[in-house]
């Protein structure tokens, strides 16, 4: 009984530390080809990186919106990531390649918020990946659409 106990508490130690990064819960994993991964990250800890805002219309709201978030190669480059493809998951297992020469030549965001309200979880929330797709034309195309993962989860490194 006493044994029990104690590989029970060792067992919850092991999934809250999985389960929270810092204080909070985690919001986004990342794995693969990092320096220190996998690594699970909450709000503070992405609000670290320098905060960006691309306004920009979707293919699926109204108008264009204000969203506000981080540099995808800000985030890889923080986690010294070596890789030339980026695999995104979503919390509804949609998952999709990127190639990471995307988040070169383009401003791609992870963002947490648009028109200055947290994205929310029931809709596309909580962390939505932004292309500037009103700055460039070559955005506004099929290919690109598939790679605005909303309620992403999980990036892997590749
Ligand atoms: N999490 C998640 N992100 C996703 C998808 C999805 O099913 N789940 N669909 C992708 C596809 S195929 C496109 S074209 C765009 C727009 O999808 P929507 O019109 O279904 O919202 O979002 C992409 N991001
Ligand atoms: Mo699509």
């Amino acid at each position: 009984m006493r044994r029990l106990a104690i590989k029970s508490l060792a067992i919850l130690a092991l999934w809250a530390s999985q389960a929270v990064a810092g204080d909070a819960p985690a919001v986004l994993r990342v794995s693969g080809q990092i320096a220190n991964g996998p690594i699970l990250l909450d709000f503070s800890q992405l609000r670290d990186l320098p905060q960006i805002g691309i306004e920009t219309s979707t293919v699926v709201t109204d108008g264009t919106h204000r969203f506000t978030g981080f540099l995808m190669r800000d985030l890889l480059e923080h986690l010294d990531a070596q890789g030339d493809r980026v695999m995104a998951t979503g919390l509804n297992d949609y998952v999709v390649d990127i190639p990471a020469s995307d988040f070169m030549q383009f401003d791609v965001i992870i963002a947490h918020s648009m028109d200055g309200k947290a994205l929310d979880r029931a809709d596309k929330g909580p962390l939505w990946i932004i292309y500037p797709r009103d700055d460039h034309t070559e955005l506004q195309d099929i290919r690109y659409d598939y790679r605005w993962v909303w309620q992403l989860s999980e990036i892997e490194v590749k």
